[in-house]
């Protein structure tokens, strides 16, 4: 049984002694140590090229490094490969703790304050309680609903929209395409955490941002490909959005002229939102591995059709 790993090499280092110590059946392998392509079972990569997709001619998984799959071409992969995210505490924790803090800089005005500072004022602005302030996630997946659980604590008025039917605790839930208006219209903090996917790219445009109560926030921990640049700053210019905190644009690193870099109404971070852990994604592939041996249903596979 061998994986082939294809992604940094210090987190590389990290998942062989795990593996070497932790499932030593399982051979772990880097394309420099390769020497049977067509023995390779098990691919773990955030973007591996077509030249060594098409070497692998005995692969059957195809392991994700991070929790997005849309940096794979799809085309490219053969049918029969199945393709798997990453689903691990670190990733969790991580986009929990930036959610939380994104949702608080909103709340407590951060980004005005900000502003103030630049210019010398003092000027305090009023306290809302967090029961009145709406906070909605778009996506109600493993990553979504662990934000909205860490904010439940703070008493925020919680929403969430998805494309099947959740029901969540302390959550007003929403579903498909003829709800997402409703759900916007009552969002005062939006929070983007949908896979970007041929249905997705671009949700966060005009039409949408027009949906959003005036003066609501946006933040973008999903893909840049959600967001319509233009139609954001347009919001913001005119005042319907007050603020937008972004971890992800499209392309990443945003060109060196962009206008989000010196926008005074957006925090701008660069994809940091949360980062695969080294050990706990390795036990949690080396978890997934079993289950596929002992023909179980692996954690987050993704069904294909539907692109995520
Ligand atoms: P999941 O697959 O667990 O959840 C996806 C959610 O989005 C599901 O609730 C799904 O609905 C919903 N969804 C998908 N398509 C649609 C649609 N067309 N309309 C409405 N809802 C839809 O994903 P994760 O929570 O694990 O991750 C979400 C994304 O977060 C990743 O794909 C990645 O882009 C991003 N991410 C960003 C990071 C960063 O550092 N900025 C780090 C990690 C992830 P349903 O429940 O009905 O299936
Ligand atoms: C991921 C990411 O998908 O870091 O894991 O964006």
């Amino acid at each position: 049984m061998t994986l082939l790993y294809t992604s940094d090499a210090e987190r590389g280092r990290i998942w062989r002694a795990i593996f070497e110590a932790e499932a030593p059946d399982i051979a772990f392998m880097t394309p420099e140590e390769m020497s049977d392509p067509a023995a390779i079972r098990y691919l773990a990569a955030w973007d591996p090229s077509a030249e060594l997709l098409a070497r692998l001619s005995g692969l059957e998984i195809l392991f994700s490094v991070g929790a997005g799959i849309d940096q794979f071409d799809m085309g490219k992969l053969p049918r029969h490969v199945r393709l798997v995210r990453m689903i691990e505490p670190g990733i969790t924790e991580g986009m929990v703790e930036y959610a939380c803090g994104a949702v608080l800089t909103l709340h407590r005005n951060l980004i005005d304050y900000r502003i103030a500072q630049r210019e010398h004022r003092w000027a305090p602005i009023k306290l809302l309680p967090a029961s009145a302030r709406r906070v909605g996630v778009m996506g109600l997946g493993q990553l979504g609903q662990a934000v909205l659980g860490a904010l439940r604590p703070f008493g925020f008025a919680l929403s969430g929209w998805s494309r099947s039917r959740h029901v969540i605790e302390g959550v007003t839930c929403h579903a498909g395409e003829a709800e997402l208006p409703v759900f916007l219209s009552g969002c005062d903090i939006l929070i983007c955490l949908v896979p970007l996917t041929a249905e997705t790219r671009g949700i966060l445009c005009r039409k949408t941002l027009s949906q959003l109560p005036r003066g609501a926030a946006l933040i973008n921990v999903g893909r840049g490909g959600h967001l319509v640049e233009h139609d954001l700053l347009s919001f913001l210019d005119e005042e319907h959005l007050s603020a937008a905190i972004l971890d992800v644009t499209e392309p990443e690193p945003l060109p060196e002229q962009h206008p989000f870099w010196d926008h005074p109404r957006i925090l701008l971070t660069p994809h940091i939102a949360s980062m695969t852990r080294a050990d706990s994604a390795a036990r949690a592939l080396i978890a997934n591995i079993r289950r596929h041996q002992t023909g179980q249903a692996m954690e987050g596979e993704v069904t294909r059709d539907r692109g995520y």
